[in-house]
């Protein structure tokens, strides 16, 4: 199972996913947690080029993304879903969209066909939506990067983008709110994610 992790930004992603993961190993499933960008060794070196600070043609940031997803999917993803493990992976696809869609500007259509080819088909199981007010989540990040620099009016277009496209795929999407408690938030995830692992 293939479950990612989306949200604007400090909605308490990584938190959650390491909560998730101990829940799930005491309950004998086997897990790999990862992220993007910057997953594996050329993982690493793109998420460097993607979030230090300067300037960026919103095209270089697109295919930098796309060039580590590729990567992602195909060493790191796809060899864990046949080892039969749960997959729990902080943004992948969706950021896309949003970030360099719905807040860059960049061809919403163009995005989705981008994204396929970077993942071979491959799409999540389930998007774990974090909404979350990005004043509240900016707020709780000490050190900020390239994109966590941008001004409020794009992170809005991020939470409002990620609204948007929960509501295109309901099924696949769950919106959880973020501005609950650490533990609050595991336990709503957690009774999704029960639901679907004993249907
Ligand atoms: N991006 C990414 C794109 O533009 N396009 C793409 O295709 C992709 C894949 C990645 C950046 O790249 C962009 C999106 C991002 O801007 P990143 O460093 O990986 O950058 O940043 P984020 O994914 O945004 O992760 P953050 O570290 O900012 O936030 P998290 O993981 O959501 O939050 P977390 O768990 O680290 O928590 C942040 C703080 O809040 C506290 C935590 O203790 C921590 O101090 N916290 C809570 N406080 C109160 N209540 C809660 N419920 C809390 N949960 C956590």
């Amino acid at each position: 199972m293939f479950i990612s992790f989306e949200g604007p930004e400090g909605a308490g992603k990584s938190t959650l996913i390491s909560r998730l993961k101990s829940e799930l190993e005491a309950n004998n499933y086997p897990v790999l947690t990862t992220r993007e960008p910057g997953a594996g060794e050329l993982g690493r070196s793109i998420r460097k080029l993607l979030l230090e600070d300067g300037e960026m043609p919103a095209l270089s940031e697109l295919f930098l993304f796309l060039a580590d997803r590729a990567n992602h999917v195909e060493t790191i993803i796809r060899p864990a879903l046949a080892e039969g493990k749960i997959v729990l992976c902080d943004r992948h696809a969706d950021s896309t969209i949003v970030y360099q869609g719905y807040a860059r500007g960049l061809d919403l259509n163009f995005l989705r066909e981008a994204n396929l080819q970077a993942t071979q088909n491959l799409r999540p199981d389930l998007i774990i939506l974090l909404d979350l007010d990005p004043e509240v989540g900016l707020g709780r990040q000490t050190n900020k990067d390239r994109l966590d620099k941008e001004s409020l009016e794009f992170h809005q277009k991020v939470r409002n983008g990620f609204l948007s496209e929960s509501l295109r795929e309901p099924a696949r999407w769950q919106k959880i709110n973020a501005a609950q408690s650490p533990e609050e938030v595991f336990q709503d995830v957690w009774a999704a994610l029960k639901s679907r692992l004993i249907p």
